[in-house]
């Protein structure tokens, strides 16, 4: 008997328009900032071969800001508005019953404000400090409260999440929850106590400081906060196009997800395994070698939820191929529909994944870290990760999500594929620059256009892979671009009643051991014991804080 991941998937789905139209709202803010961001990125790819367009910026005063602008607007603004417009809609569906609208127009507005202070922070020069935005290098205070509006929106999101899931449970006691609202519902509590770090940080540090009411900050503190929720927030990026992969995707496929545990399990590990940030800081003082090595060793944990999610979703995928007449050991992957844009990408995303999580690995050894460390082996993997398994994923989740938004047809379907298909090429070309030159000691984050040394060996051709892999990027992007504009103004109006929804061949236990993954609070309780052993003692050496470092606004 298959189990669909939702409940009462025959009823219609029960989201009012008013409500899509809010979530369609906010994952169109996200998709805005991409553009921005990409527009950065060319720019900066083009800078790694050497030839410098940033000059032709309008605006634009330094690499840094240009640099700011790309991590602000795609790692933070696109991210966290897809996922509140995503999850809010996963949930929705997986329970069948409507959200909060007030809370809807609530976490819209305030990611909206954030997103405009931190957005004209950074593009008047008043806050070229990264998306790292590392102390004592101190932004003007509009930056910081933006981003506190931008974290407050998840926070609203959250809440009406937590709600909805509350009142289904309410109303169907002793059930389980709908696996796909539950990974939803995971999704915002792992990233609420992960987001706790960086809004210590930015409330009770960085904001009073920049306003001058602290005179000084405490930069390592700022730093270890800071890779608190900055580890996690890798997760946070990715979960949501997980919720695609595991709940949405075997169904474009035709396929089943094999278990409603494994799935569970998976999302609970991401929560409760928090706490590992440390690894951004192998290379800082203060910090025993021990707990480095210690966290080390927890990060190759984190591993397996990735790997069980690898074995899970490829068995999914051929299910369905085999279901429609796939065969052999490796033919059925080729039989799967790549004709559907949609699938296409998220497949390709798969791929550079595999190849971005390799390179985590790498990242993650302490000694390899070492000699990696602040080269562009760094981009180089990220860009497999964030730019390409999230970021391509968004672009095929938003080839089924906008037809259903707005009610029309998928404007051209060869088009969208081969915008996937130039997108990974291109970033197999970038990445495969920016590894190699990181391994030849080339710097990230560096304006490599203006140096006026000779250039090592390696870093010419790596710079020029970086090139070209970059453009075809960008056009990449800018065909997706081109097809949701087309798509939503001038594509056939469709009637689209309801989202994709895969089902599980085995159905959640009713009784026993696994009905305990739905009691959210024994995870939680057990994230935040694991947070307290690892950085109780790191924090405990900073209170009371150590304020030494007046700080440097550089504008
Ligand atoms: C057209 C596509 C893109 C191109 C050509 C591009 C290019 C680049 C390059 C060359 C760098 C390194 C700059 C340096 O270290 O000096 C970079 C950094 C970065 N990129 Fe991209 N990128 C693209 C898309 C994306 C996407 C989709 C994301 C995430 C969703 C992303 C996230 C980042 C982040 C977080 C950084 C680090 C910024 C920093 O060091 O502060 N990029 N990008
Ligand atoms: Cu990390």
């Amino acid at each position: 008997m298959r189990t669909p991941v939702v409940d009462r998937p025959d009823a219609p789905f029960a989201l009012p328009n008013l409500q899509r139209r809010i979530i369609s709202l906010t994952v169109y803010l996200g998709f805005s900032a991409l553009g921005v961001g990409v527009i950065n990125g060319l720019a900066q790819a083009l800078n790694y071969a050497g030839i410098d367009i940033f000059r032709y910026y309008p605006g634009l005063r330094t690499y840094y800001e240009g640099l700011t602008v790309h991590g602000v607007f795609n790692v933070i603004i696109l991210t966290f508005a897809f996922a509140n417009g995503f999850v809010s809609l996963t949930t929705a569906r997986g329970l069948n019953r409507p959200l909060n609208t007030g809370l809807l127009v609530a976490a819209l507005v305030s990611l909206l404000i954030g997103s405009l202070l931190a957005a004209g922070a950074i593009l008047s020069g008043h806050a070229s400090v990264l998306y790292t935005f590392y102390a004592p290098l101190q932004a003007h205070w509009t930056f910081y409260l933006g981003l506190a509006f931008i974290v407050v929106s998840t926070w609203i999101t959250s809440l009406n999440i937590f709600l909805a899931v509350a009142a289904w449970r309410r109303e169907h006691p002793g059930q389980r929850i709908p696996l796909l609202a539950f990974i939803s519902a995971c999704t915002y509590i792992f990233w609420d106590i992960a987001s706790l770090g960086v809004a210590v940080e930015v409330v009770g540090f960085l904001l009073p400081w920049s306003l001058g009411i602290l005179p000084a900050t405490d930069p390592m503190l700022d730093r270890t906060l800071f890779w608190f929720t900055g580890h996690p927030i890798v997760y946070f990026w990715l979960l949501p196009v997980y919720i695609s992969w595991y709940a949405m995707i075997p169904r474009q496929v035709g396929g089943s997800l094999f278990s409603d545990t494994a799935v569970r399990i998976v999302f609970l590990m991401f929560l409760v395994i928090i706490p590992i940030g440390l690894h951004h800081q192998f290379v800082d003082p203060g910090i025993s070698p021990k707990l480095k090595f210690a966290i080390a060793f927890l990060t190759f944990i984190v591993f397996l939820p990735s790997l069980l999610t690898a074995f899970s979703v490829m068995y999914a995928l051929e299910i369905g191929s085999r279901r429609n007449g796939g065969t052999g050991v490796i033919a059925w992957f080729f039989h799967l529909p790549w004709s559907d844009p949609s699938v296409a990408a998220q497949l390709l995303a798969m791929l550079g994944f595999m190849l971005g999580g390799i390179t985590g690995l790498m990242n993650a050894s302490y000694t390899i870290n070492l000699e990696i460390h602040n080269t562009t082996f760094v981009p180089g993997h990220f860009h497999l990760t964030v730019g390409t398994a999230v970021a391509l994923s968004y672009m095929g989740i938003a080839y089924w999500m906008v037809p259903y938004f707005e009610q029309k047809d998928l404007w051209n379907r060869k088009f969208a594929l081969a915008q996937s298909w130039i997108y990974f090429i291109g970033v197999l070309i970038f990445a495969r620059g920016l590894i190699s030159g990181g391994l030849a000691g080339m710097p990230r984050r560096t304006a490599i256009s203006l140096i006026d040394y000779p250039k090592p060996p390696g870093w010419f051709e790596a710079g020029i892979m970086t090139g070209v892999g970059g453009s075809m990027m960008f056009i990449g992007a800018a065909m997706f671009f081109f097809e949701i504009f087309m798509t939503t103004f001038f594509s056939r109006r469709t009637e689209i009643p309801d989202i994709p929804f895969t089902d599980t061949i085995e159905p959640p236990a009713a009784a026993g051991f696994a009905v305990n993954l739905d009691r959210f609070r024994y995870w939680i309780v057990a994230a935040i014991v694991l947070c307290v052993i690892i950085y109780g003692p790191v924090i405990g050496r900073h209170i009371p804080p150590n304020f030494i470092s007046p700080g440097n606004a550089n504008y």
